[in-house]
């Protein structure tokens, strides 16, 4: 086995190598083996000065996240990378950390420990850890403000986003960017430097401000992390500890972000946010899909359809510098989706997401036809038509006919049958699902609808080309609504359901925006507009079983014209700017058509209220895992956080399920089946893993063991 850290001498500098692929965490081994090597060459006097830098593609990602669960366990004790720190930063002759590719958490507070950091120009520094629902543990909130500023400080560990090598220079924490070979500008930086006394990160003081210049400064990041990252703690346990810097001498603000570490490490949010961490890199392993499985090159993309779904599809591609055709049928129906197209980017420009000549040139790169022409070239065909199986079906025909052997035919569709279109054409095996989430160039997820033909190399193709366009795929089966919209439908029909029992409308949607949901499903149905709805109800009656309850109010509305947002009024009333208010017209209809359907009516407490919707998502989720049109619970968590936006620091469904005890859940589950009926018939798979005390993860590593 390779050494973890490497120690080598450049005549009168040490230089330690950190090598613990892929990104060189400081995993076990490695804080030991760095802690020797300052011993070395203190001890040795033919060294003057130090070079840490890491092996391979980054200096240091941080502490090894897979240790978290051992430290929570108690099966390994947290090791203390804080006596590493500061035997670095006591060290006689200064420690130079070179830095590329990323300094993050751990790796971060390792270069604050070092006298000096230099990084080539591409490198980024950040202390992420929020996003793991934890904070900085090795005194990143101890020594950043002492390096960047306090504000700088709240930024990054708030935040949780990298900073680029030039705002690292700029703010303090770098001291030079190194052009050229890092190794050896780092060397001749540590040679520059070896005569000077090696200055303590933690003894520089002068940018701590004061207690009264700093008030205005943490009142204002507390006001704006509750509201930004509502229900989370980490960002304020991370402020917490900031203030300790700015109020306590060093060692005593680091045993204040000790404590505030633990509280956070031992949360259920930081389980749920590891659980999301490497779930976003689960779902890229499909079992039957090797990692090597030959891709298919997409370098020309064509869109069918300039609609809402159809223009954002093309952006997202222009985005991320593809050519994409964009055809629809006549004149009018192209200018409209231009005309969004470019609204679209005229507000990114106008909240600073992106420039001008960034926007320009990609309206360069989206080219608007009227025909197939330029079609028979393109890699990538994704139709976003109108939800209708004939029309998808005569453009899945033609393009059979026109398009080269070898391309991907893609659907946009949200529920339509991936093998029936793909029977419109000669290849089932090229044909996928590509079911984008509305706004498609804002919204992040992508489910990848597999076929019974779908080729292997079409669906790893897809799944990874998610990545180059800033989306984060996952494979889903061809079931009806395939997982995201199947389960979201048992979600929404609850809330429906509540509200014709007697909860107000926005005591639901208040219940579930505090459980932690973007928006109440209510709102979201004004915005989707509730003739969608109302349409795919009608249409799919007849698949409906006898008997089995069906939303009333939602109907009654829509034959009233109420289809939300569009038309100023569903469940809310909106003026003029769509702000919505509790509408007390439909309070009084609603009452009147469940008295009329002979529903009883009582008030609703908002426990019951997230516990029917969310227990309905639950159900269905392990129905869906049963029959096998989700790959692993983890996929169904990660769809949810993706494209429905469910709280990241509750994990998705799944986890949520398993931190609630699926015997809770599923005791629950048999209470609403007992009182509301066969839409409650307990998922099977949820009663055996409820039976035998076991979780949704037991039944992930059970499955993947098989
Ligand atoms: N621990 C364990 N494994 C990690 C890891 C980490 N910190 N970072 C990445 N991996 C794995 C990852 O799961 C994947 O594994 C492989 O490495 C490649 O990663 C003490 C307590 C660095 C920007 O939060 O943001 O330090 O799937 O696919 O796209 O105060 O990895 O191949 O099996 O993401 O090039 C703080 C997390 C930790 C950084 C590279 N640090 N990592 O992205 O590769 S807490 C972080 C990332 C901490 C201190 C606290 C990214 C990356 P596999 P990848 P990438």
């Amino acid at each position: 086995m390779s050494e973890l850290v490497r120690f080598s001498k450049e005549n009168d500098v040490a230089v330690i190598t950190i090598d613990n692929p892929p990104v060189n965490v400081l995993g076990p081994g490695v804080p030991e083996a760095l802690a020797g090597f300052i011993e070395k060459l203190e001890n040795d006097a033919s060294i003057r000065a130090a070079v840490v830098i890491g092996a391979g593609r980054t200096f240091v990602a941080g502490a090894d996240i897979r240790e978290f669960a051992k430290y929570r366990s108690g099966e390994k004790k947290r090791p203390g990378t804080l006596p590493l720190l500061l035997k670095i930063e006591n060290c006689r002759k200064p420690v130079v950390m070179a830095i590329h590719g990323n300094a993050l958490g751990g790796g971060l507070e390792l270069a604050m420990s070092g006298h000096y950091r230099v990084a080539v120009p591409g490198a980024k520094v950040g202390q992420p850890e929020v996003k793991l629902g934890i904070i900085p543990g090795a005194a990143g909130t101890q020594r950043l403000p002492r390096l960047a500023g306090v504000a700088k400080a709240i930024q990054m560990c708030v935040e949780g986003a990298p900073i680029p090598a030039q705002e690292a220079l700029e703010c303090g924490i770098l001291d030079r960017l190194i052009e050229g070979d890092l190794l050896a500008g780092a060397v001749a930086f540590a040679r520059e430097v070896a005569a000077k006394p090696a200055p303590k990160t933690r003894e520089r003081i002068e940018k701590l401000g004061t207690a009264e210049s700093n008030a205005p400064l943490f009142a204002s990041a507390r006001e704006s992390a509750r509201k930004k990252f509502r229900g989370m703690m980490a960002p304020l346990a991370a402020i917490d500890s900031i203030e300790a810097a700015t109020r306590l001498p060093f060692e005593e603000g680091c045993q204040a972000e000790q404590k505030l570490f633990n509280e956070c490490l031992f949360s259920d949010q930081s389980k749920a946010l590891i659980h999301v961490f490497f779930g976003e890199r689960e779902v890229a392993k499909i079992p039957d899909v090797p990692a090597d499985t030959p891709l298919l090159p997409v370098n020309r993309v064509a869109v069918i359809g300039a609609g809402t779904m159809g223009g954002g599809i093309a952006m997202v591609f222009a985005n991320a510098g593809f050519s994409v055709l964009l055809k629809e049928t006549d004149q009018a129906a192209l200018d409209r989706g231009l005309a969004a197209i470019r609204k679209n980017y005229a507000g990114s420009v106008q909240r600073g997401r992106f420039t001008q000549q960034f926007v320009d040139e990609r309206l360069q790169l989206i080219q608007p036809v009227l025909s197939y022409d330029g079609f028979a070239a393109a890699d990538l065909i994704i139709e976003a038509a109108f939800e209708s199986m004939d029309l998808k079906k005569q453009i899945f025909g033609d393009l059979d006919k026109i398009c080269k052997p070898g391309a991907i035919l893609a659907s946009n569709t949200s529920s339509l049958n991936i093998d029936e279109i793909a029977s419109a054409t000669s290849r089932p095996q090229s044909v996928i699902g590509t079911h984008f989430f509305s706004p498609a160039n804002v919204m992040r997820l992508i489910e990848i609808v597999r076929g019974k033909a779908t080729g292997k190399d079409v669906i790893a193709t897809c799944m990874q080309l998610a990545n180059k366009i800033g989306k984060i795929a996952v494979l889903v089966g061809n079931c009806r609504g395939f997982v995201g919209n199947r389960m979201y439908h048992a979600y929404n029909r609850q809330a429906m359901f509540l509200v014709e029992e007697g909860a107000a409308v926005e005591a639901v949607d208040n219940a579930i925006t505090a459980f932690g949901m973007a928006m109440g499903p209510l709102a979201v149905g004004d915005l989707a507009g509730l003739d969608v709805g109302w349409r795919i109800r009608k249409e799919s009656r007849h698949l409906e079983k006898p008997g089995v309850r069906q939303p009333l109010a939602a109907d009654r509305l829509c034959e009233l014209g109420r289809f939300g947002q569009k038309t100023g009024a569903g469940w809310y009333k909106y003026d003029e700017n769509r702000r919505a208010t509790p509408d007390p017209e439909v309070a009084r209809l609603i009452r009147e058509w469940s008295a009329a359907a002979n529903i009883p009516q009582r008030s609703v407490a908002p426990e019951e209220i997230v516990e029917r919707c969310i227990y309905a998502l639950i159900n269905e989720g392990a129905r869906i895992l049963e029959e096998g049109f989700a790959l692993r619970p983890v996929d169904i968590d990660i769809i949810f956080l993706n494209g429905y936006g469910f709280p990241a620091w509750r994990g998705g469904p799944m986890f949520h399920a398993d931190l609630a005890g699926l015997k809770k859940v599923y005791e629950r589950i048999c209470e609403f089946h007992r009182l509301h009926g066969e839409l409650w018939e307990p998922a099977p798979l949820l009663r055996r893993l409820a039976e035998q005390g076991k979780t949704f993860a037991d039944y992930q590593a059970l499955s993947a063991s098989a």
